[in-house]
């Protein structure tokens, strides 16, 4: 099989073409109609943007290229990247190459490291992983190439450059922000036996005797790549991308977005309102305390971390496959027996509250329990972790965008006094 780089090559004028004649044929026809109540809720459910690289069904969760994300939780995160960006799994050797690529490309520069330690000691992990991924921007192929002038049917090649360069750095700069935010000692150097994921946990420096935090780190990877591109970091980044900002602010922009509670720092939130039951109740607690705990920060007007989603309206399948890891590999373990009664719980306890449309969980309602259980238990850091996965997501969908030739992105807005007077003009 070729790799990435000629998989790519082979497909995109076929994928330009295809897209060439849909528009041509049927660019008039009409697939989705906006109501006033979208256009002042967050264009939910509105249908105006193209993501190839998956699909959030609300009835099945996230679907990968046409394959569900349950049928992937085996594979390397490195698998999950080549096949978001060239709709095929990679073979052995594509894989290898892949590897190859991303190992050479992995040192960080030291102005990074530099910048980084003059931040304040408190500062919050995901502003230190966002300054590090913009100040990588000197390095952006892309801009340089913009700059010499290059053909618009070249874009995506540069921008796939930009794309490696700045994954392979990811696992050192996740781990290097981690042991200085919180004093853990010198950098770990990467192991070059090791695959992407199993480098970040070796550079963490968590004990891990049976590999469990490697295997559980390679899943974490796999499970947050991509989700459609409406959501807040997808789209945050493609708005930034159209308009031919390179990689690096692309998806320094998008991580913005992610650090939000209600998107990827729920994670965050979930473990503080866990350790808060925790301790209320001296350890597991009994399904009447769960119930009485929900109800209370319902009725101090918070929500539920954890559970309720823009799109789905199942339990996240990414949740069940956290679930079958940690009953696998810790079923004794108190924070996974923890989320277990809290899952027999919640979904009750927000039916009969009729808010949210959906009352199952989301991802973030375990990721962190795990994550903690195995030793990473500084719960600030987590929506690092999101970002690292999410980050392939950004830039497959970048690379899609630069390669089809998208234009800049605007959407007409139009204000209250416009939506009055149209209201008028109909009664
Ligand atoms: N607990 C309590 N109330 C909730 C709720 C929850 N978990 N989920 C939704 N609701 C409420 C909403 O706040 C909203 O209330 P108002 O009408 O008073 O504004 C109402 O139910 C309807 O909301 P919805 O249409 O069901 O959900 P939205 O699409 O507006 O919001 C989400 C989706 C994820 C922001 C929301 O469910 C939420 O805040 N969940 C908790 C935070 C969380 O887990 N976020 C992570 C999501 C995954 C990700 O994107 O990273």
């Amino acid at each position: 099989m070729a790799n990435l780089k000629e998989t790519l090559q082979q497909k995109i004028p076929v994928w330009r073409d295809e897209i060439r004649s849909i528009v041509k044929e049927h660019g008039s026809t009409v697939i989705s109609e906006v109501t006033i109540q979208q256009a002042y809720g967050g264009m939910r459910g509105v249908k105006g943007l193209v993501c190839d690289t998956s699909l959030v069904k609300p009835d099945a969760g996230l679907i990968i290229r046409g394959i569900p994300v349950l049928e992937l939780t085996e594979r390397l995160p490195e698998e999950i990247f080549f096949l978001l960006c060239t709709g095929e799994l990679p073979d052995e050797a594509a894989l290898k190459d892949l590897q190859t690529e991303l190992k050479r490309r992995a040192e960080v520069p030291q102005y990074v490291w530099d910048m980084l330690e003059t931040l304040p000691a408190d500062s919050h992990p995901m502003m230190m992983f966002n300054m590090a991924v913009l100040s990588l921007e000197k390095q952006s192929v892309f801009r340089q190439k913009y700059d010499e002038g290059m053909s618009k049917t070249d874009y995506w090649e540069p921008t796939l450059e930009d794309a490696l360069n700045l994954l392979a750095k990811i696992p050192a700069l996740v781990t290097g922000i981690y042991r200085l935010r919180f004093n853990k000692g010198d950098r770990i150097a990467p192991n070059p036996d090791l695959d992407w994921a199993g480098n970040m946990a070796h550079m963490f420096g968590i004990d891990d005797p049976e590999g469990h935090f490697a295997d559980l780190m390679r899943l974490y990877m796999v499970l947050h790549t991509d989700h459609e591109g409406g959501n807040v970091s997808a789209f945050s980044c493609h708005v930034i991308g159209s308009a031919l900002s390179d990689a690096y602010y692309a998806v320094s922009g998008g991580l913005n977005g992610l650090a939000g509670p209600l998107h990827g720092l729920a994670n965050q939130e979930v473990l503080r309102w866990i350790i808060n039951l925790r301790k209320q109740y001296n350890g597991v607690p009994t399904a009447e305390e769960i119930v009485k705990f929900a109800w209370d920060t319902l009725n101090s007007g918070k929500v539920i971390p954890g559970y309720g989603h823009a799109v789905l309206r199942v339990t996240d399948p990414r949740y069940t496959a956290f679930h079958n890891f940690g009953k696998k590999v810790c079923p004794e373990a108190e924070m996974f027996q923890i989320v277990d009664v809290i899952f027999q719980n919640i979904p009750k306890v927000l039916q009969e509250h009729g808010k949210a449309k959906n009352p199952w969980p989301n991802v973030d309602a375990i990721s962190g329990s795990l994550l903690y259980h195995f030793g990473l238990t500084e719960m600030i850091f987590y929506t690092v972790l999101f970002s690292a996965s999410r980050a392939m997501g950004m830039l497959s969908q970048l690379l899609m965008s630069r390669a089809m030739g998208e234009p800049i992105t605007r959407p007409k807005s139009v204000g209250t006094q416009w939506i009055k007077d149209f209201l008028a003009g109909q009664s």
